[in-house]
This record gives structure tokens, sequence and C-alpha cells, in this order.
């Protein structure tokens, strides 16, 4: 009995922790995302957005009268960031899903973290593709490139008829852009145009004189972007100063009022395939109380990050919601480990009506999305600030 002890004393210790895993009150959501570095430029509208929901949500009762709570872990822009944030709200903040990380580049190596410690994932800006492949707790409600790109090259083909010869450019250090550019190349091709150059550069480059000699060398009459906000926006403003006068196709990554001030005045007329318009608000209630609130908060409207950032907050909410109501048991009476895996199958049932929409999330994990915009940068005349105008 005596030498049984210690070994008893260890199985007890080892379950004290499992059972100590209730899920907290307020529920605890992770919002990993890049609050600093070049990727903050999409992180920063992603908190805005986020923080709108967990307002809004809460005043309308959070979870059946519990409130949730957000985890801010910033990832920083590097996947050694993201990686480290996983590791902190999952096992030492607990939360019950993360929403995250900005970069498909950083999903690829932080989403399997939580995919082993069966923990869901909700990414809400990730467009590569073969992100929801990455493992069974893996979703995102950000739809892939290879479904909204194409139109922007449709739009630029009806506002300028004579497009034959596209230069198309990406930032080959970054797995969304070189995925997003293979989806380009691909429409471009069935479009029936011809793509006279292909042109990589990093995307820690200031510098795109050797891009933009090669662009004007092979007489393009349409330019096609995939880069992040900082690299993108000079490249575009070095393309207008060194005398590139056709029309500019921006991916993904040009789709912030971010990068405004950096390509400034030069940045009017790119032309961008978005998830999400604040048009909508008259025919979508959720995407009218959502661009209320960010306005009174922020005195600006919202764009496609912040609103797919409070969409993955909303689903999440929902998905919590519909578990209470099938079970009749409330989330703080459930283990963390339990309640993970059963938020992991709540978020691919049903439908949301959302900001950007109905969405729903497929069993793969995959987003299923109905309306997608083209909108066009048109600057104001302080050269600073400017707006997505929608074309289509
Ligand atoms: N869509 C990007 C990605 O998947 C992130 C935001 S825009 C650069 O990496």
């Amino acid at each position: 009995m005596k030498r049984l002890a210690p070994a008893l004393a260890l199985v007890l210790c080892a379950a004290i922790p499992a059972l100590a895993d209730k899920v907290a009150t307020p529920i605890p959501i992770g919002i990993a995302v890049g609050q600093t570095s070049n990727v903050a430029l999409f992180g920063q509208e992603q908190v805005n957005g986020a923080k709108i929901a967990e307002e809004r949500l809460n005043a309308a009762g959070g979870v059946n009268g519990t409130k949730i709570t957000l985890v801010f872990q910033d990832t920083a822009g590097d996947e050694a960031g993201a990686v480290n944030a996983f590791q902190n709200l999952i096992n030492r903040d607990k939360v019950v899903a993360i929403i995250g990380p900005t970069l498909s580049q950083q999903a690829f190596a932080a989403n399997p973290i939580a995919e082993r410690a069966k923990t869901p994932v909700v990414g809400p800006s990730n467009t590569a593709k073969g992100v929801p492949e990455i493992g069974e707790f893996i979703g995102r409600i950000s739809a892939p490139m290879t479904q909204v790109a194409p139109y922007s090259v449709k739009q630029a083909m009806k506002l300028n008829p004579d497009i034959k010869r596209v230069a198309v450019l990406y930032a080959q250090n970054d797995a969304f852009s070189s995925s997003e550019t293979v989806t380009f190349q691909d429409a471009v091709k069935n479009l029936g145009l011809e793509t006279v150059t292909v042109q990589k550069f990093q995307t820690t480059d200031n510098d795109f004189t050797t891009q933009v000699t090669a662009v004007l060398g092979a007489k393009a009459d349409l330019v096609i972007i995939s880069g992040l906000a900082a690299d993108s926006g000079n490249l575009v403003k070095q393309l207008r100063q060194l005398g590139y006068k056709g029309l500019i196709v921006g991916g993904n990554g040009l789709n912030s009022p971010n990068m405004f001030p950096v390509c400034g005045a030069l940045c009017s007329d790119i032309l961008v395939a978005q998830a999400y318009s604040p048009a909508t608000v008259d025919k979508n209630p959720v995407n009218k109380d959502f661009a209320t609130a960010f306005e009174a908060a922020y005195k600006k409207g919202p764009a496609q990050f912040s609103a797919q950032a409070y969409t993955a907050v909303q689903v999440v909410t929902e998905a919590l919601a519909k578990i209470e109501k099938e079970t009749g048991k409330k989330i703080a009476d459930f283990e963390l480990a339990e309640l993970r895996e059963m938020l992991n199958k709540s978020l691919r049932t049903g439908s949301y009506m959302t900001p950007i929409g109905e969405i729903s999330i497929q069993p793969s994990g995959e987003v299923e999305q109905k309306d997608f915009y083209v909108s066009k940068i048109v600057m104001n005349p302080d050269g600073k600030t400017g707006s997505f105008v929608l074309v289509s």
C-alpha cells in the first residue's frame, strides 16, 4: 500500500489539471493576429472588427446570457510569432477557439499546433489554397482567392476591352501571394489574355526598379499584383512614377485602406476583388449594425479585414449558443477539451447571417460564401485618405 501511494499521487496529480480545465466565464475566445510588424497593416483592422463584435454580441446577450471575452495575442508577422501566440492561447489562456492567424504563411506553421491540441481555428483572412486541409480543427470564413480573384480580372476587361498583354507580379516569400498568383495566371489564361511577364519580389523589398522596367519593356496593358500591403503599395507607386499608365488589379493584400498612405494619390484606380462590401447595409441588417457601430467607434467605415474578423467572432459565438441549445447545458459546465471538440462540429453546422452575407462552414473547414464584389480605389484630394468604391 505504501509503495502504491506515490503512484496513486501521480495519477491524482495528473488528473487534477484535467478536472480543473472547465471552460472559464466570460467565455474566452483567442484572437491571434499581427498587431505589430508589417502585417499590422491588416492586423489593426482585424482587432478593430473583433472588438466591435465583442461589444455588439455581448450587448445582445453573448451566449444565451453568458458573456464572451476576447483574448488577444500578437502574432507579429512571422511564423514563430504565430506559433508562440497559438501556444499561449491554447495552454495558458485556455480559449475555446482561436481566430487567426492573419497570414496563410503563418497558418501553415501555427495551425498544426491547434490541430494537435484539438482546438478549433477559424481563419479570418487566410486565402491561400490548402489552409482548411491542414486538419480537422482548421476552418476559415475568408473565401479562398481561387473563388474571388477572377472577378477583378473580368472587371478590368470590362473597363478596357482592349487589354491583351498582362504582367503578373508576386511576393515569392509569402504563401498566400504565391498561391494567389497561380489563380490570377489561370484566370488570365482562361479569359484569353496573354501573360507577357511574371516578376517576383520579396515582401521586405522597397525598390522595384527591376520589376517595373520589365513590365514597361513587355508593353503590358494590365498589371496584376499579389503581395502584402507595404510592398504592393510601393510597387504601385513606382509603376506609376516610372510611367505605367494601364490598369492595375490588386490581390487580397491590396484590400486595405491602410495601404493608402503607402502609395498615396497613386493608389487611385487599383481594382480589387472583395469578400465584403459596406454597400450592403440596406439589405443586410447585421452589416448595418456592424458598420454603424464601427463608424461610431473609429470615425471611418469598415473594410474587409474588419468585417471578416467580426464575422469570425460571431460565428464562434453562435456555434457556442447552438451547443447550449442542443445539450441543454451551459458552456461553463463543460470540460474544455470536450467543449473544443463539440465547438468544432457546431461551427460546421447550419448557416450564419453575417456582415459578409450568409455563409456556412463546410465539413472540410472551407467557407461557403455567396456574394463577392469588385471595387476601385478612389483617393481623396489630400492624397492620403481614400475609399474602395464598388464597381460591380
Ligand atoms: N489573405 C492573406 C493570406 O492569406 C492575408 C491577408 S492579406 C495579405 O495570407
